[in-house]
């Protein structure tokens, strides 16, 4: 009886210890993926830092207006990861998930959101795994934004790593519109009707009118420029 005793307690004090070096371990995982992920966020944002630079030497202006990045929540991976029926594991999180590292990169005029697009795409360390032109083809609600999903290297001290980022590329009116509605759509405990939704798909129109005016304004003023 004693020696079961002995030997109970010593297996769980074994268990334990492997208990918490396997949280451990995975603990550790996942937060140095979460690590990379900030490394090839800071990649991103670097490259269109130094676009912004160029573009402003040669066309006296800044295509863009200001550039947030965000890591995902862990809350917001584990409810993605059990939406798409995945396993949560850090390993399901890399192969599976694209938008942990997300860049939002918002520019002044829609001509600027192409243009720094494809200057981005033709760095011959970026590869484009997905696009989905939301400004030609908006949501049915509205939204509309140009949506890259790219993969960048990242350099360790004695590695290479290549990582996926989400790009989100629109004007100050698309992020205006879908901050708003982001705010308005989520309100605790308040039913979003059918009339609200209208309303707003309403004035996502007139900012998507908004933005031609201005596209072609800055047409006609850079045509002036050059005369
Ligand atoms: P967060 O916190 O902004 O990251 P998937 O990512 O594959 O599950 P989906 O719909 O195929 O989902 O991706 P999509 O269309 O590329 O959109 C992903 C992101 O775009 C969202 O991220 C939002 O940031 C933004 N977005 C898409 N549609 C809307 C919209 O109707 N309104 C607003 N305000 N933003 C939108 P998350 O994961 O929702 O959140």
């Amino acid at each position: 009886m004693q020696n079961e005793e002995a030997f109970k307690s010593k297996m769980m004090e074994i268990i334990d210890d492997d208990a918490i070096e396997w949280v451990q371990q995975k603990m550790k995982a996942y937060s140095n993926a979460m690590s990379y992920y900030r490394c090839a966020m800071m990649e991103i944002e670097a490259k269109f830092n130094v676009l912004n630079e160029e573009y402003s030497m040669i066309h006296e202006r800044n295509p863009i207006s200001s550039i947030k990045t965000r890591l995902k929540s862990f809350d917001s991976i584990m409810e993605k990861l059990e939406r798409k029926n995945l396993k949560k594991s850090v390993d399901a999180i890399i192969e599976n998930l694209s938008d942990i590292a997300g860049v939002r990169v918002v520019c002044s005029f829609t001509d600027d959101v192409y243009s720094l697009a494809d200057s981005l795409l033709k760095q011959d360390d970026i590869t484009l795994i997905e696009k989905k032109d939301y400004i030609k083809n908006p949501k049915a609600n509205g939204y509309r934004s140009l949506h890259l999903i790219v993969e960048v290297p990242i350099f360790l001290s004695d590695e290479k790593r290549m990582m996926k980022v989400e790009i989100q590329l629109r004007t100050i009116a698309m992020d205006f519109w879908a901050s708003l509605e982001h705010q308005l759509r989520y309100k605790k405990d308040v039913e979003f009707t059918e009339e609200m939704a209208e309303e707003l798909y309403e004035c996502a129109k007139y900012s998507a009118d908004l933005d031609g005016r201005m596209n072609a304004l800055r047409k006609k003023v850079d045509i002036q420029k050059n005369d």
